[in-house]
């Protein structure tokens, strides 16, 4: 871990960048894979299947049978863990659902938003040595709720052809339609051009590495929408000299076995706690299974010691971190003044953790400065707002003269027409 004592703020800006992905180095090989899926099909999905994932498939649609098996190879507990997380994401979102207000901006002219769901979405889930079913929950419930009619999900089988038990159970706990196997850059051309079994969609959503990433980056440019663009998780804990080491350690690591590229960094004003953490960092990654990745990404984290909670604060905001847990003493105020990062978890009782798996808030969030001008996956990313508006004759009669004179001098005169014919029309001459 790299300690960096009282920086300047003219450093901060190099201090804080990201590594870059270069996805140009990747971008011929996602080319060829889009090209190939475009053109070929499932026999191009199932080509790189065996390629990269090693494995022969018959059909890449999860048959009714798996879902019967993966449900009884779950266990009750992770199945019961499962349901309260799902809960709590349904109940978080649910909340979120927005009711359009008609409003009458002069009388006779009336404007109003309806959120509409779109009505087809894909979903990823990598694959890798984290089976992420929670990311499941995170994607396919705000789908469900928003209404979206047809969800489908694509993540990588293992070698003997399966996709992990709990990806398919939560999957039907979170109203997925369909799950097929295909991971990486071939899953998400399929979703975007669709192939004969599966289906284009409108919006892809999920994470992945940095192939996928590049091939989201792609699609989006003319076949279909995507969630965000996405990069290595990261946290920054905001901590003064009241917080726990044990906990700022834990959550730092919590982190860092995400990925050998994952992003940790502690921002504090004590210089007693930071030695602390480093200690304490040392000895809980000791007991990690995940040692090894864990360790490489310590390698690039940061523990920064800074002088006052004013500076500690600028330095969030000019990061604008995914996620932000701020354990100080007075955390709400501090909170008040974030104005960028991707979700908060305030005081020591909150680990990212929490937010990973199971408080209700959205886990699939903006990184790499993203959070701002990006928010995270809500139901928003589900929906679009169409306005809808209903003028009568009185309300023409109200706006028309405006804008009759705005479009001549925009010198659109059709424009102006389409107005003039209206005020000049007289109902009862028609009869
Ligand atoms: N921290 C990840 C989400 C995750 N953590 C899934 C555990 N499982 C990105 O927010
Ligand atoms: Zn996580």
């Amino acid at each position: 871990m790299n300690i960096i004592t009282y920086p300047e703020r003219s450093t901060w800006n190099e201090l804080l960048k990201r590594p870059v992905m270069n996805t140009d180095t990747l971008r011929d090989t996602v080319l060829e894979i889009l090209n190939r899926v475009r053109t070929e099909g499932d026999r191009a999905v199932m080509e790189y299947e065996e390629k990269f994932d090693k494995v022969t498939l018959q059909s890449l649609a999860v048959s009714e049978q798996e879902f019967a098996d993966a449900e009884k190879a779950v266990s009750i507990e992770l199945k019961a863990a499962i349901m309260l997380a799902f809960n709590n994401i349904r109940t978080f979102h649910a909340a979120q659902k927005f009711e359009g207000k008609r409003v009458t901006t002069l009388p006779g002219v009336t404007c109003w938003q309806k959120a509409v769901a779109i009505e087809k979405v894909g979903l990823y889930v990598p694959g890798g040595t984290a089976p992420l079913f929670s990311t499941v929950l995170m994607l396919a419930t705000p789908a469900q709720i928003a209404g979206c009619k047809e969800i489908i999900l694509c993540t990588p089988p293992d070698r003997s052809g399966k996709i992990h038990p709990a990806i398919l159970y939560a999957a039907k706990v979170a109203g997925v339609s369909r799950v097929f196997k295909a991971g990486g850059v071939q899953a998400i051309g399929a979703m975007a051009y669709g192939t004969s079994s599966i289906p284009k969609v409108y919006k892809i959503f999920g994470p992945g590495n940095q192939y996928v990433t590049a091939a989201k980056q792609q699609v989006s440019l003319r076949d279909v929408a995507i969630d965000m663009p996405a990069g290595p998780s990261e946290v920054a804990v905001l901590a003064d000299e009241t917080a726990q080491p044990a906990f700022v350690a834990a959550d730092l690591l919590s982190q860092a076995e995400h990925g050998t590229d994952s992003q940790a960094i502690l921002i504090t004003t004590s210089e007693a706690l930071l030695r602390e953490v480093t200690g304490e960092v040392q000895r809980q990654l000791e007991q990690l299974p995940r040692k090894g990745i864990a360790e490489k990404s310590l390698a690039n984290s940061k523990l920064i010691l800074v002088r006052t909670m004013d500076e500690a604060v600028d330095m969030v905001n000019e990061y604008a971190p995914e996620h932000l847990i701020i354990e100080t003493k007075d955390y709400q105020q501090t909170a008040e003044r974030i104005v960028n990062a991707g979700s908060v978890f305030l005081g020591p009782y909150s680990p990212e953790s929490a937010g990973d798996y199971a408080s209700g808030t959205n886990h699939t969030l903006p990184t790499n400065g993203y959070a701002k001008a990006y928010s995270g996956v809500s139901l928003d990313s589900f929906i679009r707002k169409i306005t809808f508006q209903e003028v009568t004759q009185e309300g023409i009669r109200m706006i028309g003269p405006a804008i009759e004179v705005l479009a001549a001098n925009e010198y659109l005169d059709a424009h102006k027409n389409a107005v003039s014919v209206r005020l000049a029309f007289n109902p009862q001459n028609k009869l």
